[in-house]
């Protein structure tokens, strides 16, 4: 099964979105294999978003994520990278469609609320930087065999 990173990002906790967003998880049918909320550090930060170190709003993305606390997360669920990214949304929430997250809250391209890995090589850059390995708790949860995803 695959596992994908998630975070709300400072905006979106300030906004009080939290739990909107988990929900939106939640609901899809994904499950929650880890969570915690944490203020990254500028290292952190900074390897986070490590592919746009060359882009000109690289610092003030860095500068932003670090500013105040993010909700982290680890889901779990059939092709969940893809899955996370259609919830999510575009990038510019402005062009984001009604139904994800972005196009529902958002308003702008820094402030778009939260962050999914883009791909499973993503997820192996991005995740080890916030959880340890101990940190992702495997259990069952009793819905499983009526959402299809189990081997049957
Ligand atoms: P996404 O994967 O949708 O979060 O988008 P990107 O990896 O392209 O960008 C990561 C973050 O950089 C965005 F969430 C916001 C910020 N960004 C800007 O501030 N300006 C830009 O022009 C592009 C991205």
């Amino acid at each position: 099964m695959e596992r994908t990173f998630v975070m709300v990002k400072p905006d979106g906790v300030q906004r009080r979105l939290v739990g909107e967003i988990i929900s939106r998880f939640e609901r899809k049918g994904l499950k929650l294999v880890a969570l915690k909320l944490v203020q990254l550090t500028r290292d952190q930060a900074a390897q986070l978003y490590s592919v746009h170190r060359e882009r000109p709003f690289f610092n003030d993305l860095v500068e932003f994520v670090c500013s105040a606390p993010v909700v982290a997360m680890v889901w779990e669920g059939p092709d969940v990278v893809a899955v996370a990214r259609r919830l999510i949304g575009a990038t510019n929430a402005l062009q984001a469609e009604p139904g994800t997250i972005r196009g529902d809250f958002g308003v702008s391209t820094q402030m778009n609320l939260v962050h999914a890995s883009d791909s499973p090589v993503s997820v192996a850059r991005e995740l080890p930087v916030v959880f340890d390995q101990q940190e992702l708790v495997s259990y069952t949860l009793a819905t499983e065999p009526w959402l299809g995803t189990d081997a049957s």
